[in-house]
């Protein structure tokens, strides 16, 4: 572990000079079949990436057989449930080693096989952890789809990737509501031939309809033994495969492979968090996104920490869950996304006042730019100006944190995610494609290849090729805008195709958003542009205020004026809209594909808002725009 900021330098500096040299020492800290021949093979003009190369081991070897010699009884996952007058479960290493091993052996019965996909829908309770880390045992591949998701987009999902199995369950707790999986499930798989094979588990106890492919889990799970060993895989096999958006309607599936993915979590979970033996920690994401398998799963189980799982949502049964669950369970360290800060922030602070918070040690933050309002709420309220705030960038197709302070050890800076991990050689690119030195502004692109960068989409490298590393060639692309302070410190503006060209000046709506953000009465903002005659574009703002009942009018005009006055007249929204929410992925991101229509006045082109947060949120901008 990094302990202080000359260690971090050097590391850095280390891996820069010998990435091949720093990777192999890191990966020889966990559990392989048979070594690697050669650390690092790529080209990023093909692109092909490869790591730890003729490297044999399978993963759930480093994330629990390893810990059964050393800390068999220590807790692994600590389940909360969403209804906070069930009992928590405390599942110790030698108890979650012996389930994995169960339900891979459960799997197998049922005909999976190495290199076999297998789609996980699933609500957030242990099984689910357990049944990804099965598929791993066994070298399945598993794609877990968020269970919020409709039918529709879990057939896709199932489809793209030719699904043989879904594991799901009867129904799933989320606050108040049930939500019924299997009728969901049925639904997609209604469309789904590949599929010959679905396990049901029970949480909900809710009827459910019955097909000849459903087996129940627990009467399959009891017909087999907890001996499995584990599959023997290459480094550069298939681990998983997870969608992601992309700027057209179709999802791209990311493929993360064995070995670089299992080193590159642990390092950076490891140094970023700064987890000691007895530490708790705890990251609100789900895991039908990559945070939960990265930071709920592999990276905390990988290092023998205690990873909590929770099943349930900040608002029930009131706005203190989350603050409840710390307490109660004496969290140290919280990991949680901007979106779920603005949303606490806006209710009384005596909500976080009641609760002992005084467990907790780091405070982390992931999923897109945190405001400096959200920042400095979370580091006064919840932090109490105790805990250091680390505030991570990266991506789905990046695996890992790639941006991000390292907890207490290296300098933090409210609204930047600060400097790159060791190994990471982030660059500001100008519009041709030029670095740029020293402070400044530009395109965020990825010189050399870190362990868990995706190898592939799915079925379609052509478009892996396209999206990631045409633009500019000899480069990994995000997609992101970044400024860079005298220090080094990255600061991430937010998604660079979000421009939007005004009277012919490219405008990035992301600065405008931070500009109307600091009114004091703005919640939230989202900055879109619309076709306009003389302008080509203008620009709709859609504004969350803390009180609906606040006169629009003033607000709109003092709007005006800060972004006048912080970016320019150019800048100034033609239209603005105090709105009660924004249409929301279900990992919290903005809709701007959604809001782009609304602007245009294109209600009814809107394509497929099942997949939306709150899709009754569009039903209101609509009846407003009308
Ligand atoms: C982990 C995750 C990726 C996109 C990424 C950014 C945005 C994520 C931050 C952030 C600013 C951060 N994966 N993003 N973290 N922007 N600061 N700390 O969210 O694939 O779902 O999204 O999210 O735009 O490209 S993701």
């Amino acid at each position: 572990m990094i302990k202080s900021l000359s260690e971090f330098e050097q590391a850095t500096a280390q891996a820069k000079e010998n990435p091949d040299g720093f990777w192999s020492k890191v990966a020889s800290e966990f559990e392989w079949k048979s070594p690697w021949k050669k650390t690092l093979d790529y080209d990023f003009s093909k692109p092909e990436v490869k790591w730890f190369v003729g490297g044999k081991l399978n993963i759930t070897e480093s994330c629990l057989d390893r810990h059964l010699v050393t800390q068999p009884n220590k807790t692994a996952i600590l389940f909360e449930p969403n209804d906070p007058t069930e009992a928590a479960q405390h599942i110790t290493y030698k108890e979650l080693h012996k389930r994995v091993c169960q339900t891979a052996n459960m799997l197998k019965a049922n005909d999976a096989k190495k290199g076999d996909r297998i789609c996980i829908y699933m609500p957030m309770v242990p099984e689910l952890a357990i049944a990804v880390l099965a598929c791993a045992r066994i070298g399945a591949i598993h794609s877990v789809v968020f269970a919020g998701f409709s039918a529709t987009a879990l057939a896709a999902r199932i489809n793209d990737a030719s699904c043989s199995m879904l594991l799901t369950a009867d129904g799933g707790f989320r606050g108040a509501k049930t939500i019924a999986l299997k009728k969901i499930a049925d639904e997609a798989l209604a469309s789904c031939s590949t599929v010959n094979c679905c396990l049901v588990l029970q949480r909900t106890q809710q009827e459910v309809q019955w097909n000849p492919i459903d087996k129940w889990w627990h009467e399959e799970i009891e017909k087999v033994g907890s001996d499995c060993p584990a599959t023997e895989m290459d480094s550069e096999d298939p681990l998983f495969v997870l969608y992601t958006s992309g700027s057209t309607g179709k999802p791209k599936g990311m493929v993360h492979t064995c070995g670089g993915y299992m080193v590159y979590t642990a390092y950076t979970f490891k140094n970023v968090f700064q987890c000691q033996p007895n530490d708790v920690y705890w990251c609100t994401a789900d895991i039908g996104w990559i945070t939960g398998h990265s930071y709920i799963v592999y990276g905390p189980l990988a290092n023998g920490a205690t990873t909590v799982m929770f099943e349930g949502v900040p608002s029930y049964p009131a706005f203190d869950r989350f603050w409840e669950v710390c307490a109660k369970h004496k969290i140290t360290h919280f990991y949680t996304a901007p979106t779920a800060i603005r949303a606490l922030e806006k209710h009384p602070t005596s909500l976080v006042e009641k609760h002992d918070l005084s467990s907790l040690k780091v405070l982390g933050s992931v999923g897109e730019p945190i405001n400096a309002e959200a920042w400095h709420w979370y580091d006064e309220h919840v932090g109490r100006h105790n805990c250091p705030i680390v505030d991570t960038w990266w991506q789905t197709e990046t695996g890992g944190i790639l941006i991000s302070s390292l907890a207490g050890v290296t300098p933090q800076k409210p609204t930047f995610a600060t400097l790159p991990m060791p190994g990471v050689q982030a660059v500001l690119l100008n519009n041709e494609g030029d670095e740029i030195e020293g402070e400044g502004e530009g395109i965020l692109a990825i010189k050399h290849p870190w362990p868990s960068i995706a190898r592939t989409i799915w079925g379609d490298h052509e478009r892996y090729k396209n999206v990631y590393f045409s633009a500019y060639p000899g480069y990994y692309f995000p997609g992101d805008g970044a400024l860079r302070d005298a220090e080094g410190n990255f600061r991430i503006t937010g998604r660079v195709d979000d421009v939007v060209i005004v009277s012919g000046h490219n405008l990035g709506t992301a600065p405008i958003e931070n500009a109307i953000n600091e009114h004091p009465e703005v919640v939230e903002s989202a900055v879109v542009g619309f076709p306009h005659d003389i302008k080509g574009n203008a620009l709709c703002a859609y504004v969350i205020v803390r009180d609906m009942g606040v006169d629009s009018s003033t607000i709109e005009k003092e709007i005006r004026e800060e972004v006048a006055k912080t970016i320019g007249p150019i800048a100034k929204p033609d239209q603005i809209l105090v709105v009660s929410g924004l249409p929301k992925t279900r990992s919290g991101k903005i809709m701007r594909r959604i809001l782009r229509k609304l602007a245009a006045g294109e209600h009814d082109q809107l394509g497929d808002i099942s997949t939306l947060l709150n899709p009754e949120i569009v039903e209101e901008i609509k009846r407003q725009n009308s």
